[in-house]
């Protein structure tokens, strides 16, 4: 099965806002929703998870009320409910990711990971679906997603961390085992990717695109 992981338990502190920044509103509408809608639209996805932790815990509140999401338990994998959330510690990304492994490796190791992060509202779900296409094609567990940054350059977006002239997107796909996996590097030259809203800079950049 492939399942989006939608990593949304983080401190958010770069947005210096006094609401979680999965909630925080882009043109009224809460960052993690156009997340979600994309990932809703995406053809070869099937389930959807979102990871909170005790950082946003106003970001739970709201997939279980407003969006009707349900707690991640043993009914996942027989359930006709496609959304869940799963409380993580939101120890740090990492953390959390292997903890994630772990969970869903008591069942299936042959399950497909793809997480994204909840502040990537840009991605369409035809560049999930590109992504995901291109992971099947190939033989590695693992395929992690970078970006030129000549393209972070012509929108003048700052990026934190560079690898060979490419950053790292926030998208990544990973087997249902919590190992560490022989990786793809798959190099996407898509703006979408790159309005990455850590700061109030970019969700006022990122609003006049969505
Ligand atoms: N479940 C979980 N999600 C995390 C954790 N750390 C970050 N995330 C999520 O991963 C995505 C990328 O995180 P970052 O933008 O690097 O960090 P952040 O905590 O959101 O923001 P900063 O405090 O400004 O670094 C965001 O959607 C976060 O909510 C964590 O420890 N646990
Ligand atoms: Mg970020």
């Amino acid at each position: 099965m492939i399942i989006a992981l939608v990593m949304a338990g983080g401190k958010g502190l770069r947005l210096e806002s006094e609401i979680e920044k999965p909630l925080f509103p882009i043109n009224d509408k809460p960052l993690i929703t156009y997340v979600l809608d994309n990932i809703n639209e995406s053809e070869l996805i099937e389930k959807t998870v979102v990871a909170v932790s005790p950082h946003d815990p106003n970001t739970e509140d709201f997939l279980i009320n407003n969006l009707n999401f349900s707690h991640f338990d043993s009914s996942f994998y027989d359930s006709n409910n496609n959304h869940y959330y799963l409380d993580t510690l939101g120890k740090g990304y990492v953390e959390d990711l292997s903890n994630i492994l772990e969970i869903f490796e008591k069942k299936s190791k042959d399950d497909i990971l793809i997480f994204i992060n909840a502040d990537l509202p840009l991605v369409n779900s035809e560049i999930l679906d590109d992504i995901l296409s291109h992971y099947l094609s190939q033989d590695k567990p693992a395929l992690s997603t970078l970006v030129p940054v000549e393209i972070f350059e012509e929108y003048r977006v700052n990026y934190s961390y560079e690898f060979n002239g490419n950053v790292p997107s926030g998208i990544n796909i990973l087997r249902s085992e919590n190992v560490v996996q022989d990786e793809e590097l798959l190099i996407i030259s898509r703006w979408e990717l790159i309005f990455n809203v850590n700061t109030i800079e970019t969700a006022i950049l990122a609003s006049k695109f969505l």
